[in-house]
């Protein structure tokens, strides 16, 4: 078999999380992942199969995954392994700040003569300090770098770097270069061709399907991404991703959208290796309506099995409700009004109603949606314990509104572990509120190691100190979750172990800081067993996020199986 020509390397979180003592916390409550944050960007499959088209050989390996699910797998002689004259890590999302730049030090141990090349949002906003570690040789900035990547790879024997856009490099004798962030298209149709038949190549060429799974449960749940477009059209202060956002970290100043045409294709090329929900990044209407409304047609004219799930920024009319719901019955509605407080909401860049917002709610259920989800929020601006606490009653007002129906899902979890790098609150914290705790990048990564989120978090607020976000954050999700069990949307008795757990989370808390307090670090290790313990217990959100999700995987898992044994 030829060579590889660049490896993609998705690191965990800390490296290696299975040794170092922590307290995870419920930073990653609100997405399918673990703390670990084993899943990759989906931008590693567009790179890739873009860069295959152009005859380079890449292969993705999601080293957290692999290092969740097997306690033994030895990351290093793993690493050791694989041959390539470069490997790709991701710095996408800034809580891979340690686990990224550790991988990369393996690579180098072990392959000294291969180049190591990051990239991602939070390497483009730390550009310059994330270029100065000797185990990185290229940094590539910017929202959209296959192309970039494919001038790179064109690049990389004669080292001729001087033209590839959005190049930081290190030169033979290791003087730093940056080149212009130019490269910012208006047009991104020649991405995303076809990247889930790439996915099934990938686990055929390498008979490796450990390596491209995206999350822990996604076997099960084998929920994929179709996005609409790169950038965001609003501004909530907390989101790396928000338009302010975008200019700052990688000179995006205006959204690019794909086509209806376009984002149709990717959502059949799925449906036929997949029956998992496909969820359709960025609210669809951001497009234009008119795209929006030919996208709906398409999907009535020419109806998938798949569930559909729609991302939607502001209330949706009933008229287009029940368009989405002819495109798409058993559709799934994701909404994130952040607070119930209108004035705490306003305050991070949203000014719809709760009356607005319900009747979007009502208009879904009546139509027949499968599942709408409604996400809050912890350690935004003007938002106090009471506001926390006001928004889990307001939650309970919702599940008595619509009786408990269990095809509503609330979730309460934490702005962290970090407020984002490049967000309107992180870079202009006093004028939101917001007090930066940890500002260089190797603060970060050294936070990432603490004993307890409620250490890692990079802020506090005017309204909420780090001691408070943690000790609300517990109190919310506890109230929230036995709320749930009161309306019959949850077993009890799963309640019950959840509210067990955070009990036994808070004493750990304490411990933790007499621990530190005493001045003996060292004692943390003692606590060990305990904290992964409280860990390990699988949340109520994962179960309603990713919940009745065995017969979707199993059913995935033949028709996968069925497309990998027809090609090979
Ligand atoms: C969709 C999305 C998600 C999806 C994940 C989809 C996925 N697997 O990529 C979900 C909902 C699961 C998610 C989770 C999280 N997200 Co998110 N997410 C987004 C969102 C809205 C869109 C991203 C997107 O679709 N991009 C399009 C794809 C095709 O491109 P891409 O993956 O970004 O990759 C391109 C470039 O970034 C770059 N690139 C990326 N990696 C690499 C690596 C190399 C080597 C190179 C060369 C280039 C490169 O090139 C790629 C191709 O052009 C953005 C906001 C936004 N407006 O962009 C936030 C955003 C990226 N997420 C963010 C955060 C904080 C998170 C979480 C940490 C939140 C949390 N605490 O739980 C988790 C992390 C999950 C994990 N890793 O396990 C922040 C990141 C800020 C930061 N600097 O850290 C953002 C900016 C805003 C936000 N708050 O939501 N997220
Ligand atoms: S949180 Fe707000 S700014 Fe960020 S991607 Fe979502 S809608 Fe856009």
């Amino acid at each position: 078999m030829p060579g590889t020509d660049i490896i993609l390397l998705h690191a965990p979180h800390v490296y290696d999380f299975r040794k170092i003592p922590q307290l995870y916390g419920p930073v990653s409550d609100l997405v399918p992942s673990t703390p670990v944050f084993e899943m990759y960007p989906v931008g590693f499959t567009s790179i890739a199969e873009y860069l295959e088209r152009y005859g380079y050989r890449v292969r993705i390996v999601n080293i957290a995954w692999r290092m969740l699910r097997d306690a033994r797998f030895d990351a290093e002689k793993f690493i050791a392994r694989l041959k390539a004259p470069v490997f790709g890590i991701d710095l996408h999302w800034m809580v891979h700040a340690h686990g990224s730049i550790e991988i990369a030090r393996l690579v180098k141990k072990h392959h000294p003569a291969s180049k190591v090349i990051i990239g991602g949002f939070s390497a483009s906003r730390f550009y310059k300090e994330v270029i100065s570690y000797p185990e990185v040789d290229y940094v590539m900035r910017g929202d959209s770098t296959e192309e970039p990547m494919r001038l790179f790879m064109d690049n990389l024997t004669a080292k001729t770097f001087q033209t590839v856009p959005n190049l930081a490099w290190k030169d033979e004798a290791g003087a730093v270069h940056e080149n212009p962030l130019s490269y910012v298209p208006d047009d991104i149709s020649h991405v995303m061709g076809n990247h889930y038949g790439f996915m099934v190549r990938q686990v055929l060429r390498y008979r490796d399907l450990a390596s491209v799974v995206p999350f822990k449960g996604w076997l099960k749940y084998p929920v994929t991404a179709v996005f609409t477009g790169r950038g965001c059209r609003r501004n909530c202060v907390f989101c790396g991703g928000s338009a302010k956002a975008m200019k700052t970290t990688v000179e995006r100043c205006r959204m690019v959208f794909r086509t209806a045409e376009d984002i149709f294709k990717d959502i059949r090329n799925i449906s036929q290796i997949s029956r998992g929900t496909i969820s359709i990044l960025g609210d669809i209407r951001d497009t234009g309506d008119e795209n929006a409304l030919r996208l709906l047609q398409y999907l009535q004219q020419d109806p998938i099995n798949n569930s559909l799930m729609f991302e939607i920024y502001d209330p949706v009319p009933e008229k287009l409700m029940s368009q989405i719901a002819q495109a798409a019955p058993g559709f799934v509605i994701n909404m994130s009004p952040h607070s119930h407080d209108f004035d705490v909401r306003k305050a991070t860049g949203i000014n719809y109603s709760n009356a607005e917002m319900e009747n979007t709610v009502d208009n879904a259920l009546k139509l027949g949606a499968g599942k709408v989800e409604l996400f809050f929020m912890i350690g935004l601006p003007e938002q106090d314990e009471n506001s926390v606490m006001d928004t889990v009653e307001y939650c309970r007002h919702l599940l008595e509104k619509f009786n408990g129906d269990k095809r509503l899902s609330l979730y309460i979890g934490p702005l962290g572990p970090f407020l984002d790098p490049g967000s309107e609150a992180y870079e202009n914290p006093e004028k939101h509120g917001y007090r930066l705790l940890i500002d260089t990048f190797e603060r970060h990564r050294q936070a990432l190691t603490m004993p307890s989120w409620k250490h890692t978090l990079n802020y506090e607020t005017l309204w909420l100190s780090r001691d408070a976000i943690m000790d609300v954050t517990y109190r919310a999700i506890s109230r929230l979750t036995g709320y749930k069990a009161d309306y019959g949307q949850i077993p009890r008795q799963m309640a019950n172990r959840q509210i067990e757990r955070i009990k036994q989370a808070v004493t750990i808390e304490r411990r933790i800081d007499e621990i530190l307090e005493q001045g003996n670090p060292d004692g943390i290790n003692s606590l060990k067993t305990e904290m992964d313990a409280v860990n390990s217990g699988y949340t109520v959100e994962q179960w309603q996020m990713l919940g009745r999700g065995g017969l979707f995987g199993l059913k995935y898992f033949s028709s996968l199986w069925s497309v990998i044994k027809e090609r090979s």
